[in-house]
């Protein structure tokens, strides 16, 4: 078998430019076209093809390494393969009269000519060609749009790989395409003619006339519309084509690939890495905000301005800190607030409790916990959950109560289960029992779970009025805030009245503005006279 010799062909500079990547090993099999090393200069990065299909015997590069044109990469022995052009320069034989030429592979370049084509744009099937953006002729600037496609879920543009003159558009506006559909020839800008490799004697026909370095740092195309494909803005991230290649094709975000490469590059192996602990991580909790199109915030060094402290959060605070937010982007909450005149329901919980004294501490909460359920009884839509795909509301016919209960380590939610079945001094007592096991850290997962509807209550603390954050999959929530004596017109004169704030949150995709008010005033008066509650 002949060998071949590739060299660092023409890289549009004559300083000396970095390899950054080895894409092979001794003893590979390579075919023609394959990416054999990746060169930096300061403005590009290319990918280095092999010319001929072949197995790699040496490698005269290492990563790190500077090099100028000319310089040796490696040395393949060249298969022949009939119609490709690798034929062992030794043994040349007569170009045959090409046929026909097959679709060109994407981006491949033919004398000077390059084809571009379409690129991953996440999906198999085939979408449709609604505008081309330039003719025959035009000439185009890298990155400038050369056809919109547009899919059932994404308009998306495909810009130019390359500058150059446009020699021909192989689609047309209608045309139905899909990956690796060739969109135009385009005589690129700048081209050189140096070969590749130099073989000893006879040049390798065809392929070595062609393989020009392709400058491969693309952009990810700008998508607009909903369920884009996998478009990050990864153009930030140094890396080769073949490793952009690498993770689109194993879905992997460049920008969240920790580089090990030369600059701060990404490399295959790092992508594998990456996927190798994606698979063995523990399942995380959906990322806040995913795929809401929020801008992420970006970090700050605070210490800029000051000497600062880091405090790293507990399990139970990261978590409540995804729910509360995924909570906040997901619903639309508006807060309706109102006074309920508690004066005879404290006369009474005083009383009962100077005359109870068996422990048990009857709270103004316990009594709040039994009006609510008979509020969420009177309007059924409060006791509820949407479906996540927002086309029916699950109403339930339990009325299990949540309540917020304050700990060292962070914000827990409780539940007193069946809450309609039981009187006001058992949910007093059981409400104990929970916050009791909540500050303990005994609380199960099953103590928590399955509330159709929650309190919030701030009013042993204080405050007058706040809007508490609908703890989803429920549909409202039920702020307290500290009672206080106000003077209350009763139409002759202004009484003194014991009012508790209370503070009504809703997910407005489910519950009117109306609904709410009818609620909370439905509420107060039960309150107000909790004889109401037999009705
Ligand atoms: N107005 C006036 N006084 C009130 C009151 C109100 N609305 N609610 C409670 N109080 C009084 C109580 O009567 C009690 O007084 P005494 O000590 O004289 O008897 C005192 O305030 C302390 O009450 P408490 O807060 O311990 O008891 P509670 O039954 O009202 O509440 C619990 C229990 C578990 C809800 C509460 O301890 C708690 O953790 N609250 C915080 C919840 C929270 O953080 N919510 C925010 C969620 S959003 O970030």
């Amino acid at each position: 078998m002949a060998t071949t010799e590739v060299k660092v062909p023409d890289v549009g500079t004559d300083k000396p430019v970095d390899v950054i990547e080895i894409s092979v090993k001794p003893g590979d099999m390579v075919a023609a076209e394959q990416t054999l090393i990746v060169l930096e200069s300061d403005k590009a990065t290319v990918e280095v093809p092999s010319p001929v299909a072949g197995k790699v015997v040496s490698i005269a590069l290492k990563v790190g390494d500077k090099v100028t044109q000319g310089a040796l990469i490696l040395v393949v022995e060249a298969q022949a393969v009939r119609g490709e052009g690798a034929m062992p320069p030794t043994a040349p034989v007569p170009v045959p009269v090409p046929a026909p030429a097959p679709a060109p592979a994407p981006g491949a370049v033919a004398g000077g000519v390059l084809t571009l084509s379409v690129p991953d744009i996440g999906t198999d099937k085939g979408v449709d060609v609604i505008e081309v953006s330039v003719k025959p002729g035009d000439t185009v600037a890298k990155e400038q749009t050369l056809i919109v496609l547009e899919s059932d879920k994404a308009t998306m543009e495909v810009p130019a790989e390359a500058a150059g003159k446009v020699v021909a558009l192989l689609v047309k506006k209608g045309d139905k395409v899909r990956q690796g559909t060739p969109i135009v020839t385009l005589e690129a800008a700048g081209v050189a003619s140096a070969p590749v490799a130099q073989a000893a004697s006879a040049p390798v026909v065809a392929v070595l006339d062609e393989p020009e370095p392709r400058e491969l740092e693309q952009k990810p195309a700008p998508v607009s519309g909903s369920g884009s494909p996998a478009v990050v803005s990864a153009a930030d991230v140094h890396a080769g084509p073949a490793v952009r290649k690498l993770a689109r094709e194993l879905g992997v975000v460049l920008a969240e690939v920790a580089a090990t490469g030369l600059k701060g590059r990404v490399t295959r192996d790092d992508v594998h890495a990456h996927v190798k602990k994606r698979m063995s991580a523990p399942a995380a909790p959906a990322a806040v905000g995913a795929g809401s199109g929020l801008p992420e915030l970006p970090r700050i060094d605070f210490a800029k301005w000051g000497p600062v402290e880091e405090l790293a959060l507990n399990k139970l605070r990261r978590v409540s800190a995804q729910n509360l937010h995924r909570a906040w982007v997901h619903i639309p909450h508006v807060t309706q607030h109102d006074d309920a005149d508690i004066t005879s329901l404290e006369e009474f919980r005083v009383s009962e409790n100077a005359r109870l004294k068996d422990g048990v501490k009857l709270t103004m909460l316990a009594f709040l916990v039994k009006a609510c359920v008979g509020a969420l009884k009177q309007y059924p839509k409060f006791n509820s959950s949407l479906d996540v795909g927002g086309e029916k509301l699950i109403v339930k016919n339990y009325w299990h109560i949540g309540i917020a209960v304050d700990t060292p380590d962070g914000l827990v939610v409780p539940v007193i289960r069946d809450a309609d079945r039981k009187g006001v001094l058992e949910i007093a007592r059981e409400m104990g029992e929970l916050s009791r096991k909540a500050r303990d850290k005994k609380l199960t997962p099953a103590d928590m779970s399955g509330a159709t509807f929650s309190i919030s209550s701030l009013g042993g603390i204080g405050g007058t009025a706040f809007t508490p954050i609908v703890n989803w999959p429920e549909v409202a929530i039920l702020g307290v805030s500290r009672s206080a004596m106000k003077p209350v017109w009763d139409g002759k004169a202004f009484q003194p009245r014991l009012m508790l704030p209370l503070s009504l949150s809703y997910d407005h995709r489910v519950i009117d503005g109306a609904d709410a008010a009818r609620f909370i005033t439905y509420l107060s008066g039960l309150m107000a006279d909790l004889r109401r509650l037999t009705l």
